[in-house]
């Protein structure tokens, strides 16, 4: 993460700026200084929540994908997120990650908010996934409107500058303008849209719980996830 691209100097501001602002709040989380140059992906389960997909079955999904991209970080990490310690994708996640014996220093799961990681839980985290909708549009609840809502008017019009809308399984990688709050409070300099496949019959596209199709097109979705981050890192 320490080439010389616009997104990579972004990265790196907005890096500096969470330190020296961390330097003045007191951080109230036992920092470990090494970790501070560690780009971190902080990602929610896609299609699990309002798109109702499966579990258990969206649970084997994410540890494959994970176990196939790890190893391509170099100094980066992986972090699954959820609202709540009951978090059921969570904790299904976490015992199978131990069982292949992921690395646990660059792949976690965290419970928080995904727009409040480092103010309200201390974890630095520069790219943050959205669950998005196909249009890319605020609103519509879950993680999508926590997102739109906390980078504010700047996420909007810097989405619009890469994507009108999106294909199930696509991602889109939007940098995330200085003047968002997302940037300056929590650090976030890029954002990447992913549109899982949708179970629930009353959004759009539904797939009538065709399990083919939606296994398929949710790994092509955190493919193309970890694939926009590995874009950022070079
Ligand atoms: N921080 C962390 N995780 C969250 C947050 C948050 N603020 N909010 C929700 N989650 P969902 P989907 C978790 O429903 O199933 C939207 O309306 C949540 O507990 O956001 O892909 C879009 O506009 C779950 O584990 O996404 C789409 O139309 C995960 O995030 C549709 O929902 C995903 O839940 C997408 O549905």
């Amino acid at each position: 993460c320490k080439g010389t691209t616009k997104d990579s100097l972004l990265l790196g501001a907005a890096s500096k700026e969470v330190k020296e602002s961390e330097n003045l709040a007191k951080g109230s989380v036992d920092a470990d200084v090494s970790v501070d140059e560690i780009t971190t992906l902080a990602f929610p389960s896609i299609s699990t929540a309002d798109f109702q997909f499966n579990n258990e079955t969206a649970s084997d999904i994410i540890v494959e994908k994970v176990e196939e991209f790890v190893n391509k970080l170099e100094n980066a990490r992986l972090v699954l997120v959820d609202l709540s310690h009951g978090s059921k994708i969570l904790s299904l996640v976490r015992t199978k990650a131990e069982k292949r014996n992921i690395d646990s220093k660059k792949f976690f799961t965290f419970v928080g908010n995904i727009t409040q990681l480092y103010s309200q839980g201390g974890l630095r985290c520069n790219v943050i996934a959205n669950a998005a909708n196909w249009r890319l549009k605020p609103g519509g609840g879950g993680v999508n409107a926590a997102i739109f809502t906390a980078a504010g008017l700047a996420l909007e019009t810097a989405t619009k500058e890469r994507a009108n809308s999106l294909l199930p399984g696509h991602a889109v990688v939007v940098p995330l303008p200085s003047d968002s709050p997302l940037y300056t409070r929590e650090g976030v300099s890029h954002v990447i849209h992913v549109l899982g496949p949708n179970m629930n019959p009353q959004r759009p596209n539904s797939l009538n719980n065709d399990y083919n199709k939606g296994c398929s097109i949710l790994r092509e979705a955190y493919t193309s996830l970890f694939t926009g981050f590995l874009s950022i890192l070079r």
